[in-house]
């Protein structure tokens, strides 16, 4: 029974309570007492993790991976692009230019609300709000090298939460907001995004993913204030430190969203930019699991059942 189910099934008088309380956990999770959580799950599941140990030792390996595994475990971040599979990120990529090929249409049916500069275009895509996984954008997120690298970041197998397209538009004066701001994914403890530019940025006005290595990074790990605007940042961290990914399109990265500092999609003019992100999480979750985001399609390894939780 998830926490919600737990909450409805209650007397109504009590209902404030568990929601507190799950408030509470919500918070501590944020900070480093959240790898308490983790760890208390974790104990509780030893074998499966056991399991998952084993199947990342199972995939292939190559010495740039392991350079490419170092750097994000240092810096949290890592650049990609000459390591993944060219191929896959084209088909990738003509997925979505055939989506903003349709933009009005797609734009007029989105689901995802709240973000006025991002437009969700996958949404057509989906079955029970799951992707089948043979589609484009997680074949792209599934490929050995991307789970070797973060595998071993994480020292487990990574669990693939989510993939994802975006297309950020210009807000003009409109005051930024969600992840236009300063920001950590609370996600889980440990969490991180695979990238890929599928137009050009070239410039700041782009909107360039940009962030703040791990290192630099640490005095906001236990930040509860979620999203900051730049004076606060820059009140702790010298601007110096700031990474802005400048970088031509099929450009691939990885970074630690949940250690690094970061915001984006500040578009300027009449600038648009596109881009894929796969999210994925060191497993068991520390929240109750969504539901299924994938469905399978075709045979299926049992890596990848265990990578989709399927
Ligand atoms: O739009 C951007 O570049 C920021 C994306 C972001 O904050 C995220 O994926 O967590």
């Amino acid at each position: 029974m998830t926490m919600s189910e737990t909450a409805s099934a209650t007397p109504a008088a009590k209902k404030p309570k568990i929601n507190q309380f799950r408030r509470l956990l919500w918070h501590v999770n944020r900070t480093d007492l959240g790898w308490v959580t983790k760890a208390t799950l974790t104990s509780l599941q030893l074998g499966a993790r056991a399991k998952r140990i084993e199947m990342l030792n199972s995939l292939p390996a190559a010495p740039e991976w392991s350079t490419a595994s170092r750097q994000l475990n240092e810096q949290g971040y890592v650049d990609v692009s000459s390591i993944v599979d060219r191929g896959l990120a084209e088909a990738v990529l003509n997925v979505s230019q055939d989506k903003v090929s349709r933009l009005d249409e797609l734009a007029a049916k989105q689901q995802l609300g709240h973000k006025s500069f991002w437009v969700s275009l996958l949404d057509e895509d989906l079955i029970d709000g799951a992707f089948a996984t043979d589609h484009p954008f997680v074949r792209y997120a599934m490929q050995p090298a991307v789970l070797r690298i973060m595998g071993d970041f994480m020292h487990e197998l990574p669990q693939l939460s989510d993939v994802l397209l975006t297309l950020s538009r210009p807000t003009e004066n409109k005051p930024l907001t969600y992840s236009q701001l300063w920001h950590l994914d609370h996600d889980d403890k440990r969490v991180c995004k695979l990238f890929i530019y599928l137009t050009d940025v070239r410039d700041t006005a782009d909107g360039p993913l940009t962030f703040i290595p791990a290192p630099s990074s640490k005095p906001f790990r236990n930040t509860i204030k979620s999203h900051m605007a730049d004076d606060r940042v820059f009140a702790k961290v010298d601007r110096s430190a700031v990474k802005e990914i400048i970088a031509p399109k099929l450009s691939s990265f990885i970074v630690n969203t949940a250690r690094c500092l970061h915001m984006g999609s500040r578009i300027q003019s009449d600038r648009t930019r596109l881009l894929y992100t796969a999210t994925y999480i060191q497993p068991p979750r520390i929240y109750p699991e969504p539901p299924a985001r994938f469905r399978a399609v075709g045979p299926l390894s049992d890596l990848e059942r265990a990578v989709m939780r399927l």
